[in-house]
């Protein structure tokens, strides 16, 4: 039986992969992943050596947002699998030790659900109140400009509401006009959620991956925001961290997991998150969720919005992660990402995907895993997959992307080839296009047209050229995964930040009980000098040149040291 001691439970020493399904695996010839195709991929998963899949969402959806608009949480969208197929994948994994979490997406679902389809008949239906319906601003006519009950904006472009004449009132969708979001002051949406989570727990999921959980409590007032340049109010100190958040999280805990004899994972989405509520929501004693998904650090090289990209600085990089390191250190826990299906790939973006492509991606994951937390790998994170040179905007099926380009392009008069480069640097899509398995055509991921375009360069990143190579970024990862599992000092030790002013290099310490590792990562493309030593050299990416003491551009060495 695992440890269920706080402090000791099972998911602090795993690693989790990230699997987004639509472009992970074919197996039918459509052009599209699916669950058969993630099966027929479980060795490799278990042979890079990850404790835990999160599946992205592979419920009944219309895809609006990629099945972040869920229309049925019960069944599972035919374009990838049957519920049997889900069965099969939970048995694949737990025969080899490895779980399974599933995304939960309860801030909102598609405007096709059932619920939906029948609170937007009218007030009197028996779901009215399940969804978030305001009227019209007063001294105003529903439906005409101006008339929102507030000025926010959507993250996808334009009004967070939307008019519904046959209720005359507008329903809020904080993402796109097919995600309406549930109203969770209404005690019998929550028995619902609960419910259906109850159920997934029944079939033997192992947790739960709670997509933008801290948006589900509003302020009720719902007050206007700060006007953004887009126009439209900013609603984020509204509707993020509300006022009833962690009370809701308290009764799911008690509706959900309590009463299980199993120990599960769950991790919250948090953006705008607060070091102090992750330290509260996480506390091992007390808190409500084993970890959550914080934006801090994935924010640093935006000015304000996404698409005004600039430089990371390291020295805020530090900042941060120290800030949360600290915040977390006593009885916390943190998540640790680079990557996922919304962010632009990590080598691409603080690497160098040219000159030291491999060195670079070895580099900022050395840094990732041995900081105190649990670490994500996003699929193709451990093949150093790549931004793509989208060079059109009709090569892009991400809403938020294709939404924005209008918006910038058609209503702000913005010139199309400086927000596509915009795009090119942060777009979801990105991280989107399908697993690099093979050289070949459809990279070993389809036999068919892929439902958007493969990344030109998997002829040369591909797992095929990597597996069983000693030197590859994949052989990387995993012994970054094997050393979290060998010594607990990388779960459990005490985390220090060394050379917080320095830009280049990127030092931090681990102690446990008399050991300590030493970190050194030089994340520049120049050579630094660098004297900080250990006793054992215990990993690097490059062969490792005392004589100079120098630090290649990218090169990141592990030390331990025994008092
Ligand atoms: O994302 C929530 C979120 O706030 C952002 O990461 C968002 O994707 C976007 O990048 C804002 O600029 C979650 C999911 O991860 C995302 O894929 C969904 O689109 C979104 O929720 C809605 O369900």
């Amino acid at each position: 039986m695992p440890s269920r001691e706080p402090g000791h439970e099972w998911w602090r020493s795993a690693v989790v992969y990230q699997v987004y399904p639509r472009s992970f695996q074919d197996s039918d010839g459509d052009g599209v992943g699916d669950i058969p195709g993630i099966i027929s991929r479980v060795d490799y998963l278990h042979d890079l050596g990850v404790d835990v899949v999160w599946l992205s969402p592979v419920y009944r959806s219309p895809h609006d947002d990629n099945g972040y608009d869920i229309s049925d949480y019960e069944d599972i969208d035919p374009t990838f699998g049957t519920l049997a197929d889900i069965d099969e994948l939970i048995a694949q994994l737990h025969t080899r030790g490895m779980r399974l979490v599933m995304d939960l997406v309860v801030n909102h679902t598609s405007d096709e659900h059932a619920w939906f389809v029948d609170s937007r008949t009218g007030r009197e239906s028996a779901h009215a109140d399940w969804y978030m319906w305001r009227d019209p601003r007063p001294g105003t006519v529903g439906g005409e400009p101006g008339a929102e009950p507030n000025n926010w904006g959507s993250f996808f472009s334009g009004s967070a509401w939307q008019w519904e004449p046959s209720r005359g009132q507008y329903y809020l969708h904080l993402f796109s006009k097919k995600q309406p979001d549930l109203n969770w002051e209404n005690p019998v949406v929550r028995e619902a959620i609960a419910a259906m989570m109850n159920r997934w727990l029944d079939r033997g999921i192992d947790g739960f991956r709670m997509d933008v959980i801290n948006f589900i409590s509003k302020d009720a007032a719902l007050p206007d925001g700060a006007v953004l340049e887009t126009g439209f109010g900013d609603g984020m100190p509204y509707f993020a961290n509300g006022p009833r958040l962690q009370e809701y999280l308290a009764e799911m805990k008690a509706n959900v997991f309590d009463g299980r004899s199993g120990d599960y994972l769950t991790v919250g989405e948090m953006p705008a998150a607060t070091p102090e509520l992750a330290a509260s929501l996480t506390d091992a004693r007390t808190g409500q969720l084993s970890m959550i998904f914080q934006f801090e650090h994935v924010g640093l090289d935006h000015d304000g919005v996404k698409w005004n990209v600039g430089a990371l600085d390291l020295r805020d990089l530090k900042t941060s992660f120290g800030r949360w390191q600290d915040a977390l250190a006593e009885n916390g826990w943190n998540s640790l990402y680079w990557n996922n299906h919304d962010q632009p790939r990590i080598v691409s973006r603080w690497g160098n995907d040219r000159e030291h492509w491999y060195a670079s991606a070895t580099a900022l994951a050395t840094v990732l895993h041995l900081h105190r937390g649990t670490p994500y790998v996003y699929q193709g994170e451990e093949l150093g997959m790549t931004n793509v040179p989208f060079d059109d905007i009709a090569a892009l099926r991400d809403i938020e992307s294709v939404n924005h380009y209008a918006v910038a392009v058609d209503l702000l008069g913005q010139e199309p080839a400086a927000v596509l480069d915009a795009l090119r640097r942060m777009s979801r899509d990105n991280a989107r296009t399908p697993m690099q398995w093979t050289a070949e055509p459809g990279a070993g991921f389809t036999s068919a047209s892929p439902w958007i375009g493969l990344n030109a360069n998997h002829d040369r990143v591909n797992a095929a050229a990597q597996v069983g190579d000693p030197n590859s970024v994949f052989a990387h990862y995993r012994r970054l995964i094997a050393l979290r599992h060998s010594d607990p000092v990388v779960v459990h030790g005490d985390f220090r930040m060394l050379l917080p002013d320095d830009s280049s290099v990127y030092a931090f310490t681990r102690e446990l009980d008399g050991t300590s590792l030493l970190v050194v990562a030089n994340l520049s493309d120049e050579a630094v000098p660098c004297d900080l030593r250990g006793d054992e050299l215990v990993l690097t990416n490059l062969p490792e040149d005392t004589a100079s003491g120098l630090l290649a551009p990218w090169e990141a060495r592990i030390y331990r040291t025994r008092a």
